[in-house]
């Protein structure tokens, strides 16, 4: 490796980390930013340049998340009453202060996560939007009237906040995914914990700023930074939590959801994704390279809805893949505050050694066709990040490893199919299923796929990221537990439905009893 760079001394002053001291940040309970009861702490740093300390956050311990149940706890009552159109406020308050800070918002995300600027703001937008429609559920909430089987009997169903929720997040979203949670967890009259991946605290911290800024009673929304075992595992455990929402990896959540389950616990669950675009001899070829580019390498593959497969029509797949590697190879990656670039890094060591891992498995064991990329990137800008070149691998068989298995890195594989019914069969071959797509022009044969196709999202002619916070999102198989989050079905994860009986006769009346 080269000892120094030759860039001018301008150059180099620009681009110079500025060694002061990082900035601490504390834990946020019952309205309050404390340090840690370890007296530890961790720090985070930019993964497109590891010199550069995004920030000190505690290492938080059991304690720490005992005090912020019991605030959690405390506030819950109150909370509980407040009527769901003024809850709504606060978030809407909420929306205000993320659209105003977007800016400032996402340049930090940026810097935490590595993702594009253009993301970031996409991330913090998305936050945004879940606001906007969580708030409109203030004045809605709907349950049911019915009828009675007895006279002068009313009957109705509506639902109940739960009490306490933990929350456990993941770096990919790092706003996004907490405003899944938080949002119509409060606004249903529930308090919560968060506990956000030590990757990305710095996101949730500014994400607790606006709740701050917005007035919310202390105790409704609190902050517990650190690691899965010494502040995750607490949290899922405590005996006053009453849901857990997790997002992350398959590993984790099983775990979760074992541990949940001991103490009899609402758990819901998003873990990962295995998804396919199918390309089809009759789609538009440009627009199928377009959607497999932003769905395969977009946030560096690390999202759950990443397009890790290609499923494409023999009679086209030659075209496709010239198509498709010929635009990877013009990629530009980089930084992603810079904006000429359009891949950033891959989020820390330990995930960028996991990706190279698996390309070795697909030019070995795999005996892939290594089409581009395949490597680490070392030079120049990348020299202190993660980076790994868009990696595109041809002639996979479907039962191959990184065929089925979870990358979650800008890896890619192509599987050639012999018809339309073989491409569903290698779509549905895998143990997940959380989002599809499928580029045809044939009608008949996208409702057929739409409706074979064993996943919880599933796009036509675009790819299989980008979904949208009205609709439900999550996935069948390994991907979740049966929960969704987004869309107004959010709401059965953050709350309980109650059902009233009003008898207006007078008299004791016995139903199912024949008189
Ligand atoms: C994720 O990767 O966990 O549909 C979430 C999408 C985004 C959310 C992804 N709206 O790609």
């Amino acid at each position: 490796m080269a000892k120094s760079t030759k860039a001018t001394p301008k150059k180099a002053a620009a681009k110079a980390v500025k060694p002061s001291k990082p900035t601490v940040y504390n834990n946020y309970i019952n309205g309050q930013w404390v340090a840690s009861a370890s007296g530890k702490t961790f720090e985070n740093r930019n993964p497109a340049d590891t010199r550069d300390v995004v920030g000190v956050f505690q290492d938080s311990n059991a304690e720490d998340v005992d005090a912020a149940v019991a605030a959690a706890r405390a506030a819950y009552p109150e909370w509980r009453l407040v009527p769901a159109p003024k809850r709504a406020d606060y978030v809407l308050r909420v929306a205000e202060i993320l659209t105003r800070r977007k800016e400032e918002i996402s340049a930090d995300m940026t810097r935490e996560m590595g993702k594009m600027l253009k993301e970031t703001r996409g991330d913090t937008q998305e936050a945004i939007d879940m606001a906007h429609f969580v708030a409109g559920e203030g004045r809605r909430l709907y349950g049911h009237t019915t009828t009675s089987e007895l006279k002068n009997k009313f009957a109705m169903s509506v639902r109940d906040s739960v009490g306490v929720c933990g929350l456990i997040t993941p770096w990919n979203f790092p706003i996004a995914i907490p405003s899944w949670k938080i949002l119509p967890a409060i606004l249903s009259g529930n308090t919560v914990v968060i506990k956000p991946a030590e990757d990305t605290p710095l996101s949730v911290v500014n994400f607790v700023k606006a709740f701050e800024e917005a007035g919310l009673p202390a105790g409704v929304v609190n902050m517990v930074t650190g690691f899965g075992a010494t502040a995750g595992s607490p949290l899922v455990t405590h005996p006053t939590v009453r849901v857990v929402s997790f997002t992350g990896s398959t590993q984790t959540g099983r775990a979760i959801s074992t541990q949940a389950a001991a103490e009899g616990k609402r758990c819901s669950l998003e873990m990962g994704g295995k998804n396919c675009i199918i390309v089809m001899e009759d789609a538009d070829l440009d627009l199928a390279v377009d959607g497999a580019l932003w769905g395969a390498f977009g946030t560096s593959g690390q999202r759950c809805t990443a397009s890790s497969r290609l499923i494409v029509h023999k009679k086209v797949v030659k075209k496709f893949t010239a198509l498709l590697v010929e635009r990877a190879k013009t990629l530009k990656v980089g930084p992603g505050l810079d904006e000429k670039n359009e891949v950033g890094p891959v989020i820390n060591e330990k995930q960028m050694l996991k990706i190279l891992n698996y390309i070795e498995i697909g030019k070995t064991k795999d005996k892939a066709k290594l089409l581009c990329g395949g490597e680490r990137l070392t030079e120049g800008d990348h020299k202190h990040g993660w980076f790994i070149a868009p990696t595109i691998f041809g002639d996979v068989s479907p039962n191959a490893t990184i065929a089925q298995e979870e990358i979650f890195g800008p890896v890619t594989a192509i599987i050639t199919a012999n018809d339309f019914e073989n491409a569903i069969d290698i779509a549905n071959n895998v143990g997940y299923g959380l989002s599809a797509s499928i580029y045809t022009a044939d009608v008949n044969r996208a409702f057929t796929a739409m409706r074979d196709l064993q996943t919880g999202i599933c796009y036509v002619n675009a790819p299989t990221i980008g979904a949208e916070v009205h609709l439900p999102f999550g996935g069948t198989k390994g991907t979740g537990n049966g929960h969704r989050e987004g869309g107004i079905e959010s709401f059965d994860i953050f709350t309980e439905w109650k059902s009233l009986y009003i008898d207006y006769s007078g008299k004791l009346q016995k139903a199912q009893i024949d008189e």
